[in-house]
């Protein structure tokens, strides 16, 4: 008999199980398709097989990166939240994850981790695992870590302002791409509105002044998406 699932995530804030949405949104599909498991959050994500957060471990194995997992997981346990989809939603799904995990995700990492006020408040939700001593001297070497993953990125070669328009370009895309439908692909859920929705609310529910979180603000159907998912999956 396979071990228990167990999954691992970065501690949670602002009402939200974890403030990484890529762990955030293993979570909300993890609920979405009612795959039994075990939550645990870990205060930093070096024990994961990448270093980075969320990853799984069943029956000794290892996995990381929540999009192979996503992939793993369905396939381990017949599940298929996608099954709906045309093969041209399919496709436009791909391109919504791209412009979420490979961009506007490192438009929210600048705005947590470079704005100054922000990452007063952020290094004590990011670090909140570790004792106070410890999180006083982590916090510049991974505050210089991120700064250095922005620019080998690309994003961190960018200024405030610029990051700030590619944030709310991303946002606007979204908005139009939702237009009044309930759900991206229409009537029913699907994936990518766990991948959608863990790294809007993240943004959105964050106590953080940016641009993007703003435009988020000035696209009520984007906001009402936000709610949606959450009355569905996180009542
Ligand atoms: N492609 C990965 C990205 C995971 C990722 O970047 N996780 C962040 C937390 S949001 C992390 O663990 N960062 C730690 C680091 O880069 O040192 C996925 O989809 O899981």
């Amino acid at each position: 008999m396979a071990s228990t699932l167990k999954v691992y995530h970065l501690p949670g804030a602002w009402g939200l199980p974890t403030v990484s949405p890529f762990c955030l949104k293993l979570d909300a599909w993890l609920r979405m398709t009612g795959i039994e498991h075990e939550s645990v959050t870990v205060a930093t994500p070096f024990a994961g097989p990448k270093g980075k957060a969320p990853w799984i471990e069943q029956d000794g194995q290892k996995l990381g990166d929540s999009t192979f997992i996503i992939a793993h997981l369905a396939e381990r346990f017949g599940v298929d939240p996608d099954a709906h989809l045309t093969p041209a939603q399919r496709g436009l799904a791909v391109a919504i994850q791209r412009l979420i995990d490979e961009n506007l995700y490192w438009t929210m990492v600048h705005d947590r981790w470079m704005n100054d006020a922000n990452w007063q408040q952020f290094r004590d939700v990011v670090l909140g695992g570790l004792a106070v001593p410890l999180r006083r001297v982590l916090g510049p070497i991974a505050r210089r870590g991120v700064k250095k993953q922005l620019e080998g990125h690309g994003m961190g070669i960018h200024g405030a302002a610029e990051i700030a328009a590619i944030g709310r370009r991303d946002v606007n895309a979204l908005s139009d791409i939702l237009g009044e439908q309930d759900w991206f692909f229409g009537a029913e859920p699907s994936s990518t509105d766990a991948v959608v929705y863990a790294q809007l609310v993240n943004i959105w529910r964050a106590p953080f002044e940016s641009e993007v979180r703003r435009a988020i603000g000035q696209t009520p159907n984007l906001v009402a998406f936000i709610d949606r998912f959450a009355a569905r999956y996180y009542p």
